[in-house]
């Protein structure tokens, strides 16, 4: 059944000012699933006039009200957990089971965290002489928050969660090819009672929609994440404007694996980083490199491990890979597949249109490729694809390990396998990511820094890193 959503504006749905409409397909059945709001600076200037109106009040409220209305929404989303993960599903293509147990869960983890996370932020004062200062936070006003397709709710609500915490009210764009779980936060936080104004949801693209948020001078922050291209835009426009920013964006990460790694862990977390998600997550470990002396052994280990994996109906509790977003993000994927082969690549796995039955036959569909033989600074090898394709590179030592990883544009994260802590960490320093993993990947607590150094963005978010993003300093000194 096709649904029209609309804008979620000073606590009520409406349509756009012009009712231009956009069709939202699942990109597994190729079916309509609704039709969103094409909105445009007029709707946006509507939402950001209801934010900032409502600011004043939600900042004054106790932070332990604002505390429970977090919780209020996290007790709902869980609650209807299955419905999220059908919905997350049916929208991006991701199998239901991931949906429901990364998406889904995490989204209510978001805002349980930060309606906690706030209580433990540490008051600063530091004492002259004569004189003590004090450190206060305060809400930055009305921020604009931007999110991409890969984990749409899961992304929006880390923004979304800190961000009224502090005291902020709240513009949010999710992508439009995945505006369904944002619409179903913008109906449960109508259902709790938040108040009028202090979350507003525009759907829409980023040309209009997102352009305007980040050009609207009463916004004073965006939080964005996306690719990196879409990254250089939000921070040329936001600079002029003085607004604070947070830049998600892209990575090109390597998982490392040493000889002495504990070889049937490292396979299934190393797997586990290629193709989650169909490698749709921008930490994917897309690049794996080898230490020479195991490299036939784990080629051998993690074709295998690939060539299990189950790809199919999204519905399925037991599929693994599902579609991937769009037939043009295929299209974009299979011509990286062309490119690998171009630069002297050999496909060892996958590379094709796995055929699919009658129902998923026009879904955006493609086999978990590993491609061998290439340069370390070959295209495909250092663009990012967001797709499932990993390239496989050995090494002889650590230095050369260390050098190959940091010869990529992006900085986001790596992973290293080894049963040697100590190498594991001396690597680990010596990487340009904003997060390294050990003898795991995607191990997350909220607590710790988010973020990536050189294209993969600006600024970190995660636990008092958010708060402190989402919040202005004041500091007050009083001569006694
Ligand atoms: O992202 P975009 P897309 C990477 C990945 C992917 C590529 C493009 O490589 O193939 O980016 O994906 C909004 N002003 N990542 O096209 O365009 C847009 O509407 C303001 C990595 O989907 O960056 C959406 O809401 N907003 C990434 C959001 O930005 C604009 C996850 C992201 O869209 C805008 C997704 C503008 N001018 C893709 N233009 C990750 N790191 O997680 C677009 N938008």
């Amino acid at each position: 059944m096709q649904t029209n959503l609309k804008n979620y504006v000073n606590g009520k749905f409406i349509e756009s000012a012009d009712s231009e409409r956009m069709e939202n397909i699942n990109p597994a059945t190729g079916e309509l699933i609704s039709t969103i709001p094409l909105s445009k600076k007029e709707d946006v200037d509507l939402a950001v006039a209801a934010a900032k109106s409502a600011q004043k009040g939600w900042a004054e409220l106790p932070i332990e009200e604002r505390a429970n209305y977090l919780e209020k929404i996290a007790n709902e989303l869980e609650a209807n957990m299955d419905l999220i993960a059908e919905l997350e599903s049916k929208d991006t293509g991701k199998p239901i089971t991931l949906a429901r147990n990364v998406d889904a869960t995490r989204s209510v983890a978001n805002f349980r965290f930060f309606a906690e996370a706030i209580k433990t932020l540490p008051a600063e004062s530091h004492e002259m002489p004569d004189a003590i200062n004090y450190t206060l936070r305060k809400a930055i006003g009305t921020v604009g928050l931007i999110t991409p397709w890969n984990l749409p709710l899961y992304l929006l609500s880390w923004k979304v969660a800190p961000a009224l915490i502090m005291g902020n009210t709240v513009i949010a764009k999710p992508s439009e090819l995945t505006p369904m779980t944002a619409d179903y936060l913008a109906k449960t936080i109508h259902k709790i009672g938040l108040p009028a104004g202090v979350f507003n949801l525009i759907h829409g693209v980023g040309k209009d929609a997102g352009q305007a948020i980040v050009e609207n001078p009463s916004i004073g922050a965006i939080s964005f994440t996306g690719g990196t291209e879409t990254g250089k835009q939000v921070a040329r426009v936001s600079a002029p404007l003085f607004k604070k920013i947070s830049l998600e964006l892209g990575g090109k990460n390597s998982s490392i694996i040493f000889s002495d790694c504990d070889l049937d862990k490292t396979i299934a977390g190393v797997a586990r980083a290629a193709f989650l998600n169909n490698g749709q997550v921008c930490l994917a470990g897309s690049r794996i490199l080898i230490e020479d002396s195991i490299f036939d052994r784990f080629v051998e280990l993690f074709t295998q491990k690939v060539s299990e994996m189950n790809i199919g109906d999204p519905m399925q509790p037991g599929t693994e890979l599902g579609s991937l977003v769009s037939k043009q993000h295929l299209d974009k994927v299979r011509q990286y597949i062309k490119l690998g082969l171009e630069e002297g690549g050999v496909i060892l796995y996958g590379g094709k249109v796995p055929k699919m039955p009658d129902a998923l036959k026009n879904g955006a569909f493609i086999e978990p490729t590993i491609i061998s033989n290439v340069e370390t600074n070959s295209r495909i090898s250092t663009e990012e694809i967001f797709g499932p394709i990993v390239t496989l590179h050995s090494f002889n030592d650590e230095q050369t390990a260390i050098s190959i990883a940091n010869n990529v544009d992006y900085g986001l994260a790596a992973s290293v396998w080894t049963q040697d802590i100590e190498k594991a960490e001396r690597i680990s320093s010596k990487l340009e990511t904003g997060m390294v993993w050990i003898n795991t990947w995607l191990h997350r607590d909220l607590r710790v820094p988010f973020g990536g150094v050189k294209s993969s963005g600006v600024g970190r978010e995660g636990g008092r890193y958010s708060l402190e993003f989402f919040s202005e300093t004041q500091n007050i000194c009083i001569k006694y």
